[in-house]
């Protein structure tokens, strides 16, 4: 246990700052044992927001070696100030002054990745959110913003580039085989979005014409190995910046652009101003070592990181509370941006999937906090997706709400008004209710509380007065402004037009662009002129992040499922019926009665096989049943064996019946055509190796020869490790043992192909034993201070096996929290996050949910726990 407890900061208690930093002049001479930083601060009193403050200038600053600091050219001596473990107070300053400070520090022993570091061979930096007082001490809070001019001095051999943010200002080379490069930059911004790189790297280059007419230069810097996988990084970042031109009126504000890739990150990229820092699996790619998902990914971070220069960098967050200005809204922009260059509706599918999943749990769970928190111990346990996914959702349905040019209109005022600004949420939200002159003071509380709101629907046919009624109720102690698009269809699937009778519907009702805003806690509409009874479609496109129940009956979905105009309800139909089948299945075997499936499914997957509407990404989609994950989160009391034995039962008998029609699809669609990473055929990849993943777990035929002959003949990563990963997690060991060791033999040089190969292994789906992951933390290829590696094996095994996480011996649980005892030194982000699969005990059957809260138990009780795993540790056991 801690001697002190780590204590909770409040968004109540934010008070503007009392400094300010006009300009910041950093120097940094890297050594290999050590590097030396000086700052030179130009300094002033903000009287403006503190009038008359004469207090002391208290800096923060941690694990920094403190050599010197002057005021105004003078030493200060040891009484003039008092450095604490966290922090560095002066006691006595004048109104402007210029601060001086040398500190060191140990960047080669750095192994949380927060401040500077070293990944590799080079030097690199990570700030947000609290990192740059690691480098220097230091106003480290994202409302003091300052002018930076940054010189990097290393050996001129080793460390041939040596980048910051901005424009290159100054060149010189020593003597000593040292050299230097100044950087500067003109734009304001807060310490977090500070970069620093050096090393020995190539560089890809390219240039954008910006709408204005600038030339900007794209520069994308790599380790020379992997110089041939920038090209679709590059052609991204391309499309990004027009296309935030076209959607935003957005146009880029330097006369250059770089990004650079590093091994070793905690998360995915980093927005630094004009200097993107990403993990190296978030843009490297060519067809041979990365999968389609691969490329997704990297198409929306790299977007998602250049759309924070508007949405987060020149408008920025006053305080860390506000974390979900910059990411929600820019989330919200990356879903935009996918969506518009694939296809629309498997995003929103895909996204709605994520909510569901990851974000219901997280808000069920420990850790639940509102889109804008209102205190936390430890800033970097708020990455989350209720921040991220929630926060994109609420934009949306800002937008929603607003219509497109409402939206746009709304986002011009915000960029405009607070251009270099550091502001709130409630600043983002009046931007928007100004420029289109109404109020959103209700639909605000989706930013202050947390949880899912329910919503039950009920509906009513008149067969006399012919009108169709439906009643809403929500669950939200004071009511929240619920946008709720649905639709009626008719006897032969058509969309019914909806008249709203103004006499019977509750009061106020607004019914819209098929889009009905619940406001109350119960609310009534009634349609008229309906001839027959309609059925209903609910949340069409997932237009708010509720839960929202409906009695469908089976009938009713098969219905849906086939005629819905809406993809995303037509998808859904799919799923509530599979759900239904597997909640069906799971009481049969609860009460040991023989297994059955309803025909009905096995039809209705059957005739998506035949419908030409559908496009190969849809209906991939629409053929994978809801995952162990979802179906967990719908339950009560999580059994996690019971779910799967109860899935894995309605799969085969899918397999099985609609074996000889998916191999006949596979067959159509295995065609060797020359990679591209391109949306259709991508799609058509996708479709097929989702028939192949299904033939491999039909119980009838012989399928594994087709998974061996695309294992052994293709020219992608896509195909390799979808013929893995189906030998893998189906009941072929022999096969799936060669492949991997083949695949091992060939690809052990390529760090991020092996990351897969680990991952494969570490997911499976079968039963195995524990033993197996183990082996792969002590394979040569394993390192735990790599945390693309821990999330390959740990974070894969705790989040996809979940058969022999939840093994029952309580084995899986062992193995997880010793390893976040290891890493809790070594890289505490890490190891905070790894916590999550354990801290949601409470929800599950009685003895797994006691062996997870022992493993709690046994973190808690470690010495020096970090803050970041001592919040959600000491938060899960107690709340
Ligand atoms: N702002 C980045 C996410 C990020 C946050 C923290 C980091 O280090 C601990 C790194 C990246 C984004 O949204 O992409
Ligand atoms: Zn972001």
């Amino acid at each position: 246990m801690q001697d002190t407890q780590p204590k909770s900061i409040y968004l109540k208690d934010y008070q503007p700052p009392h400094f300010v930093i006009e300009e910041t002049h950093l120097r940094f001479d890297l050594f290999e044992e050590y590097s030396q930083v000086d700052s030179r601060l130009v300094m002033r009193r903000n009287h403006q927001q503190h009038a008359g403050y004469t207090g002391p200038l208290v800096l923060v600053g941690q694990q920094l070696e403190l050599l010197s600091i002057k005021v105004d050219g003078e030493l200060l001596t040891a009484d003039e100030y008092q450095v604490e473990d966290d922090s560095l107070t002066i006691n006595t300053v004048a109104d402007d002054f210029i601060l001086e400070i040398s500190t060191r520090i140990e960047p080669q022993n750095n192994t949380a990745l927060e401040g500077l570091y070293k990944s590799g061979g080079m030097f690199c930096t990570q700030c947000e959110a609290e990192g740059f007082r690691r480098i220097t001490y230091y106003l480290d809070r994202p409302d003091v913003m300052s002018i930076f001019t940054t010189e990097v001095i290393a050996d001129a051999s080793k460390y041939p580039i040596l980048l910051s943010n901005g424009n290159a200002v100054q060149r010189e080379t020593f003597a000593s085989g040292r050299h230097s490069v100044t950087w500067h930059d003109p734009h304001k911004k807060p310490c977090y979005l500070f970069a620093l790189v050096a090393g020995s790297l190539l560089v890809k280059e390219d240039t954008f014409k910006t709408m204005s007419g600038r030339t900007v230069d794209l520069q994308i810097f790599v380790e020379p190995q992997n110089i041939d996988k920038t090209d679709y990084a590059m052609d991204a970042l391309k499309r990004s910046m027009k296309w935030d031109e076209e959607k935003y009126g957005r146009e880029y504000d330097l006369d250059i652009f770089m990004i650079v890739a590093v091994d070793d990150f905690n998360m995915g990229a980093m927005e630094n101003k004009g200097l993107n820092i990403f993990n190296s699996s978030c843009v490297l790619a060519n067809p041979q070592t990365a999968t389609d998902s691969a490329y997704q990914r990297i198409e929306a971070i790299v977007a998602h990181e250049y759309f924070h220069n508007w949405s987060g960098n020149r408008v920025t967050c006053r305080d860390w509370f506000q974390l979900s200005l910059k990411e929600g809204f820019t989330v919200y922009r990356d879903a935009q941006f996918t969506a518009d260059m694939n296809s629309a509706t498997v995003k929103r599918i895909e996204d709605a999937a994520l909510m569901r999943t990851v974000q219901f749990a997280e808000d069920a769970g420990p850790m639940a906090h509102p889109v804008q928190p209102d205190s936390f111990i430890e800033i970097s346990n708020f990455y989350t997706v209720t921040i991220y996914e929630k926060g994109c959702e609420v934009v949306g349905m800002i937008n929603k709400l607003l219509g497109d040019e409402g939206f746009r209109k709304g986002s011009d005022l915000y960029f405009d008004r607070h251009d270099g600004q550091a502001v709130t949420i409630n600043e983002f939200v009046s931007a928007m209710e100004d420029a289109n002159n109404l109020s959103l003071t209700q639909f605000k509380r989706w930013y202050k509380s947390a949880g899912t709101p329910i919503v039950d629907v009920v509906s009513q046919y008149d067969d006399v007065a012919k009108t169709y009624t439906l009643n809403f109720k929500q669950s939200c102690a004071e009511p929240f402004l619920i946008p709720i698009e649905l639709g009626l269809l008719g006897e032969s699937g058509q969309d019914l037009e909806l008249v709203m009778d103004e006499n019977t519907s509750s009061k106020g009702d607004s019914f819209n662009g098929g889009i009905f805003q619940l406001t109350e806690k119960e609310q009534t509409l009634v349609f008229t002129g309906i001839e027959k009874e309609p059925v209903p479609s609910l949340l069409r496109d997932f237009s708010a992040p509720i839960k929202l129940n409906y009695d469908y009956s089976r009938d009713q979905l098969l219905f849906l499922l086939q005629y819905d105009s809406d993809g995303f309800n037509c998808w859904d139909a799919g799923q509530k019926l599979a759900l239904d089948v597997i909640y069906e299945v799971m009481s049969q075997q609860q009460a040991n009665l023989p297994l059955m499936v309803d025909p009905r499914l096995l039809t209705a997957y059957g005739s998506l096989l035949q419908r030409d509407d559908l496009d190969h990404a849809m209906l991939a989609k629409m053929l994978i049943l809801p995952s162990i994950s979802y179906i967990a989160e719908t339950q009560e009391e999580i059994d996690i064996h019971a779910i799967n034995q109860a899935r894995t039962h309605v799969q085969t008998i899918l397999a099985d019946a609609l074996a000889a029609d998916l191999e006949i699809l596979y067959k159509r669609l295995n065609i060797t055509q020359g990679y591209l990473p391109e949306p259709g055929q991508m799609a058509q990849r996708g479709l097929k190796n989702a028939a192949l993943s299904y033939l491999l777990k039909a119980t009838s035929g012989d399928y594994k020869a087709l998974a061996v002959n695309q294992f052994e003949n293709n020219d992608n990563m896509t195909d390799s490790m979808a013929a893995l990963a189906s030998l893998v997690n189906s009941n072929h060991s022999l096969e799936a043992r060669s492949a991997l060791d083949s695949f091992y033999q060939q690809w052990k040089a390529e760090p991020l192909v092996v990351n897969q190969w680990l991952a494969v292994q570490a997911g499976s789906a079968e039963y195995g034993h524990v033993e197996n992951i183990q082996k792969l933390l002590s394979h040569e290829a394993f390192d735990i201070k790599n945390p693309n590696k821990v999330r390959s094996v740990i974070g894969t095994f705790a989040g996809q096996s979940l058969v022999n996480f939840h093994a029952e011996d309580g084995s899986g649980y062992q193995l997880l929290a010793d390893n976040i005892i290891s890493l809790n030194t070594l890289n505490p982000q890490i190891a905070s996050r790894l916590v999550a699969p354990l801290s949601k005990w409470r929800r599950y059957v009685d003895q797994q949910g006691q062996q997870m809260k022992q493993q709690l138990q046994r973190i808690m009780a470690q010495p020096a726990l970090s803050k970041d795993v001592y919040e959600v540790v000491s938060k899960s056991l107690s709340l």
